[in-house]
């Protein structure tokens, strides 16, 4: 199996979790888009009844074309269970998230659910977070120069990210930063640190929030808890 075809297993495996009549968060990333088309699939095919909140405005594409119902934190605070990729996943089930640029409303949603389900290949398993990807930090435009050389002046060795040439722009408006920090011996540390800073709006350091994680590997789906 190739990474596609284990991400498709995880997703499928992981629609068949979701209660009739459940709150979701839906998240963002090739992972979870398949998630939401093999949940569309059950609400054509089953009459499943849920209703989800979007992480970005891909996934709202995602979800409309597949059929599935969406709603707001605004009229629903409180989410029965949200999945979501990752670009890495600790032994500790914390992880690096944001290579698709959605991470603060990934974070929003994902604390705003009961439990949290994040759905990886086999690839994203590293014994240390930073180990193959940067740390994303979304900041705001406004003064992206001063945040950066703050995040520089830390050691954090910040990139601004770039497609076709120009800064990327979340679906917040912001920028992202891409921390090339290597193995983070300390990711809890590091997260608190760079709430610190001035400018930065969230970071892709999901820390102590993941309840499962489920792999997709060559000898079926695993669940790390
Ligand atoms: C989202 O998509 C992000 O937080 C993460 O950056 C990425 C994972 O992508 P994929 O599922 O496409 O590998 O979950």
């Amino acid at each position: 199996m190739n990474q596609l075809d284990l991400k498709r297993m995880v997703a499928y495996r992981a629609a068949q979790l979701v209660p009739d009549g459940a709150l979701i968060g839906l998240g963002s990333g090739s992972t979870a888009e398949l998630f939401v088309q093999f949940l569309g699939e059950r609400v054509r095919n089953e009459g499943l009844r849920v209703v989800g909140v979007p992480t970005s405005e891909r996934t709202v594409a995602a979800a409309k074309a597949a059929g599935v119902e969406l709603t707001t934190l605004e009229e629903h605070p409180e989410l029965d269970m949200a999945f979501d990729g990752a670009d890495e996943v600790d032994p500790d089930l914390n992880l690096v998230k944001g290579l698709g640029g959605a991470l603060a409303r990934e974070k929003i949603v994902a604390k705003a659910s009961r439990v949290f389900v994040v759905l990886v290949d086999e690839s994203k398993l590293v014994d240390i977070l930073g180990s193959k990807s940067p740390v994303p930090v979304e900041v705001l435009q406004f003064g992206w120069t001063r945040t950066s050389r703050e995040l520089e002046s830390m050691g954090l060795q910040p990139v601004l990210r770039t497609r076709d040439g120009l800064p990327y722009v979340t679906d917040n408006g912001n920028y992202v930063l891409d921390l090339h920090v290597g193995p983070i011996s300390n990711p809890s540390d590091l997260d608190l640190k760079l709430h610190l800073v001035t400018g930065v709006v969230e970071t892709g350091l999901f820390i102590d929030i993941a309840s499962l994680v489920m792999v997709g590997t060559q000898d079926g789906v695993i669940e790390m808890r």
